[in-house]
């Protein structure tokens, strides 16, 4: 294959002659509804499957009670149309979940964008043909279609996982995914519910639904560090200050290493005096949104006795929070230290355990044997329960792309490429898997995800752009390429105490077959080093990318 650099105007619509589309897009969530504008102003033929009956990928799924953002939401939401952010009021500075949905479908409306989704269309597979250079992708109803390019979407936090225990089909009552959530009213009032899991989204919804329970169980299996959220309503005229300053909030966002607003302290833990740095986490713990996590002493993250240290800090404050010492010790992380997995954000999280509905069960002391027709049975106890919560989180990162049956050049699957852990070409292509382009996948910088995401999309949308205007029809990264961005990602996440533990960062989930093991999944360097790398390839002509 040569590299193509020859200048070509850019070919009329619907280039791709003989296939159903030019480009196909998996997911209409964030990233395949941005993807879909960009495309569509090329004057592509595009084509959305999505599984739901409605976009917002996350923010249509995760329906749950106490569902919302965990970023700033004027820092969340797109940067790239005027018109949107002119015309967009956030209620909150933490929007909950019915607004980002809303939020996601007043995009989808403004620029007619469902009129080329379908919706309830789940894919099963999807299949490089090597003759005509092109995807085929199958729907579960068995309908085909094919495009030049295939666009997955498909996020990182998409495929809800339910715990190994077995007897779970047998039980009764009522019982949920939060990343399943039903669009029906769920109440809990009167009723005896139990809760497993105790993540981001387990913490958002146990504060919730023990507002109104008659009883609340929580199982908890390893907690986590939590910090307050600290949300509150935005006000029309501060919503107008907010709108003058986007540019400035999204230069930050650009700028910062996770594209957080929050930015770590250039001082050391140990640089400081003791009460300094009391004042300082004080401080923090006090301040809205991810400050003490992304904000907090730069070395907070690679040397273990300063990591030690902010993590007693927030030990003591769980400690005057709950008023049962033995409670509270039990929601004290042993294991990992503040900030190594991801900070659930609260708004009375620890004051749960105060009220006489709600118990604390830790299942690594009594843990759950079955589920029963009636409930569950731990190796102490039998519970009844008139509803099971499961928040038992996702097959992060890759677990969407197993879910699809994805063959490359010469039939090969992802899923056989990547058993040893994902190797990719700057997150976004596969070598063996031409003309494949991922959106937020394996070895991207995460983060503000939004900001992630707008980079990716234009990124790629330039590339199809690159491409079409050559005529070529043919995009597959180089064996060498992927070799040395697989490198880089390995470097960005070493030394990092984050590598050392297991969570859905590092690919590890007890649930899912083949995912006991930790894995390289993310690259962890910072968001501008990585916009860095990706404009210099662009800028080079693409030259780690063979095409024809
Ligand atoms: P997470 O963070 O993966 O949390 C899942 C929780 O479920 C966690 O507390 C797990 O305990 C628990 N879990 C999983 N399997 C079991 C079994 N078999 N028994 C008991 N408990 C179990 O998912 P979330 O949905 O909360 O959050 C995912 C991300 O979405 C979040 O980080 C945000 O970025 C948005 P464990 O810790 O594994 O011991």
């Amino acid at each position: 294959m040569d590299t193509a650099t020859a200048t070509a105007t850019r070919p009329a619509p619907h280039a791709s002659a003989g296939l159903d589309y030019d480009t196909i897009i998996i997911g209409a969530g964030l990233s395949g509804l941005y993807q879909l504008y960009r495309l569509r102003q090329q004057g592509q033929n595009v084509k959305v499957f999505e599984m739901g009956t409605g976009v917002g990928g996350t923010w249509y799924w995760n329906r749950y009670p106490g569902c919302r953002f965990d970023s700033e939401s004027y820092s969340y939401g797109f940067s790239w149309s005027k018109e949107v952010l002119e015309e967009w009021d956030w209620t909150e500075h933490f929007a909950p979940q019915p607004e980002t949905e809303r939020y996601c479908n007043f995009v989808a409306d403004k620029f007619d964008l469902k009129k080329d989704i379908q919706f309830s269309a789940k894919v099963k597979a999807a299949h490089y043909q090597d003759d005509s250079r092109s995807w085929k992708v199958t729907l579960t109803d068995g309908s085909e279609h094919t495009a030049r390019w295939l666009v997955t979407a498909v996020g990182p936090l998409s495929a809800p996982v339910f715990p190994r225990i077995k007897g779970r089909d047998s039980y009764k009552g009522e019982a949920y995914h939060t990343g399943l959530w039903p669009k029906h009213e769920v109440t809990f009032e009167g009723k005896n519910v139990a809760v497993i899991g105790t993540g981001a989204t387990g913490v958002q919804a146990i504060t919730e639904i023990a507002k109104t329970a008659k009883t609340l169980t929580v199982f908890q299996r390893r907690p986590n560090w939590c910090k307050p959220l600290r949300n509150k309503q935005i006000s029309k005229a501060e919503m107008d200050g907010i709108r003058q300053r986007y540019d400035e909030i999204f230069r930050k966002c650009q700028e910062s290493a996770t594209c957080f607003l929050h930015t770590p302290d250039m001082r050391k833990t140990f640089d400081v005096s003791p009460e300094e740095r009391e004042a300082f986490w004080e401080h923090q713990y006090n301040e809205p949104g991810f400050s003490m996590w992304v904000g907090g002493f730069r070395d907070m993250m690679t040397n273990k006795a300063a990591n030690d240290a902010v993590s007693e800090f927030v030990a003591n404050k769980i400690r005057e929070r709950v008023k049962d010492p033995k409670v509270a010790e039990l929601l004290v992380p042993k294991e990992h230290g503040f900030g190594t997995r991801r900070v659930p954000q609260e708004s009375g999280y620890y004051e749960v355990y105060n009220q006489d509905n709600v118990k604390l069960v830790s299942i690594l002391e009594n843990p759950i044997e079955e589920i029963t027709e009636k409930g569950l049975r731990t190796a102490e106890q039998d519970y009844e329960f008139d509803m099971i919560v499961y928040a038992t989180g996702f097959d992060a990162i890759t677990g969407a792309f197993d879910r699809i049956d994805i063959r490359g050049a010469g039939g090969q699957t992802l899923k056989d490429k990547w058993s040893a852990g994902p190797k990719t070409f700057v997150g976004v292509l596969v070598e063996g898997f031409p003309n494949m382009f991922m959106l937020v996948g394996p070895h991207t910088a995460l983060g503000n995800i939004p900001r992630s995401i707008e980079y990716a999309v234009e990124w790629v949308d330039d590339l199809i752009g690159h491409l079409s205007a050559r005529g070529a029809t043919y995009a597959n990264p180089t064996p060498e390429a992927e070799e040395a961005w697989t490198e880089v990602v390995v470097k960005s996440n070493e030394g990092l105490l984050s590598s050392e533990v297991d969570s859905w960062m590092t690919g590890v989930n007890q649930n899912v077959e083949g995912k006991q093991t930790r894995i390289i999944a993310r690259y962890s360097g910072t968001a501008p080093a990585f916009r860095e790398y990706c404009d210099r390839v662009a800028a080079n002509g693409y030259t780690e990318i063979a095409t024809a």
